[in-house]
């Protein structure tokens, strides 16, 4: 049976001539018209990038490799003794498109495990930055200290062909995804479990020895599954998923690529948010004094933010016009597994009132919850209190979908990524307009 990478390549194959052929042939079809909002307005909505791992509909939410989220689970071979596939069966699934064999995924479980000892120089970096550093910060330099380790960088220092890129980009891919675990945890430990670390267990796949090393028991390794797969793809506009394919776009390697993404990840409009939702609900409730939350007072305190000129963390989204299917997933894991915590039902209490006030408030375009609006709930349930970490657990996920990209990216010949900027004067010009005083 061919390995993951085997059949990685034989995919890459069959898929160029598709790519050569809509770019020599089909070059000149139009996909829309660029406008002014568009230009001013962070080139919304406009198509202009190619990704094959998941594609992100407005009412209906995320495909992975053209399927929900829930056909996703389905489809996936449980890990044993699992609710949930293991993260490595979902790796091998958005980098090719097939559904792993058990078996298969077993493969790719024992190829990771050969590569996930992290080198004690990222130990020495995370413990020499600042202990205040936040989480985000300690992981993105901790990735970025490993960019010596990139096979990408040696092989193109050698010398190699351009479509051979993808190999080594296969490489660097595989070796980052399977210390991240290793790195979220050990950042997690050292910051606010009293800098103690329990051992990996290595007959465990990605998702049992992060909730090994993160000392939570079960179900917190189906969590951890469900985390990391729920927040893996959401195609390539979001500023993670662009930051990594821009900047592998000039060739720099997958370690470049990715600490760059995480960066982009850290800004509250993005990632940050699952941190700023559990701030603002523990800030709501400390605020209440023991009084039980009631719809009002809710409402009330979500105006007091909107009036206040801040945003309602959690919700809106630059894609989505419904409620994101992510947050739908972690709602029913909650349902399942936690339907009476006090902490649950606020989020859904807030989920009854926030698109109402929204709605009224009158400038989101989609008032509905996003990913973050639920996320943080769990880890909080399993002990996870600490919600500047949230944002890692995120990084984590979005590792998976945005290095299978750059993977396809560099087997397909992308080349360097250069929009062309106008002038404020030209867009006046081009509109028939002039502002500037004479
Ligand atoms: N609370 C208050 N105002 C909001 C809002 C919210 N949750 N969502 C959007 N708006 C406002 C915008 O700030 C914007 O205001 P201005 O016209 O004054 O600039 C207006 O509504 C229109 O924005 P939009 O077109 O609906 O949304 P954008 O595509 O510009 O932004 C997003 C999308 C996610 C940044 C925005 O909805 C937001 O700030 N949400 C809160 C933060 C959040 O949850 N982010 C996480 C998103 C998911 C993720 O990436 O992890």
């Amino acid at each position: 049976m061919a390995t993951l990478k085997e059949t990685l390549a034989q995919k890459i194959e069959a898929h160029r001539p598709r790519t050569a052929k809509l770019l020599k042939e089909h070059g000149d079809v139009k996909l829309g018209e660029v406008t002014i909002a568009h230009a001013i307005g962070g080139a919304r909505g406009v198509r202009c990038l190619v990704t094959d791992t998941s594609y992100l509909d407005p009412m209906e939410g995320i495909r992975f490799r053209g399927k929900t989220i829930p056909e996703t689970f389905a489809a996936l071979p449980k890990y044993p003794g699992s609710e949930y596939p293991s993260v490595e069966s979902f790796w091998y699934f958005i980098l090719t498109g097939d559904i792993p064999t058990a078996k298969q995924a077993d493969e790719v479980i024992e190829d990771f495990k050969t590569r996930a000892a992290v080198p004690q120089y990222v130990i020495d970096v995370l413990r020499a930055m600042p202990r205040d550093s936040h989480p985000m910060t300690l992981f993105s330099a901790a990735i970025l200290a490993m960019q010596r380790e990139s096979v990408f960088v040696k092989k193109y220092i050698d010398g190699m062909s351009k479509m051979d890129y993808w190999d080594p980009t296969y490489e660097d891919a595989s070796n980052l995804l399977a210390k991240l675990p290793r790195i979220g945890a050990y950042i997690y430990r050292m910051k606010f479990r009293g800098d103690t670390h329990p051992h990996p267990d290595s007959s465990l796949d990605m998702g049992g020895n992060f909730a090994k090393m993160m000392g939570i028991d079960a179900p917190y390794d189906d969590v951890a599954r469900m985390y990391f797969i729920l927040h893996s793809d959401h195609e390539s506009g979001n500023v993670s998923a662009h930051t990594v394919h821009l900047v592998a776009s000039a060739l720099s390697d997958p370690y470049y690529a990715l600490s760059a993404g995480i960066n982009g990840l850290a800004g509250p409009l993005h990632g940050l948010a699952n941190e700023n939702v559990l701030r603002w609900t523990q800030a709501f409730i400390e605020k209440l004094g023991g009084k039980e939350p009631t719809e009002p007072v809710i409402k009330e305190a979500l105006w007091e933010t909107l009036k206040s000129g801040q945003v309602i963390p959690g919700y809106g989204h630059a894609v989505l016009r419904k409620t994101d299917p992510r947050y739908v997933s972690q709602m029913e894991f909650c349902q399942k597994n936690l339907p009476d915590y006090p902490l649950f039902k606020v989020i859904n209490m807030i989920y009854q009132v926030a698109p109402g006030v929204l709605m009224e408030h009158g400038k989101a375009k989609n008032p509905w919850p996003n990913v973050d609006a639920q996320s943080g709930v769990i880890q909080w349930y399993y002990g996870v209190t600490d919600y500047a970490f949230y944002t890692v657990l995120f990084g984590i996920g979005r590792a998976i979908g945005t290095l299978a990209n750059i993977t396809w990216d560099r087997a397909l010949g992308y080349p360097i990524e250069r929009p062309k900027s106008v002038t404020t004067a030209m867009l006046e010009e081009a509109a028939g307009v002039n502002m500037v005083a004479k």
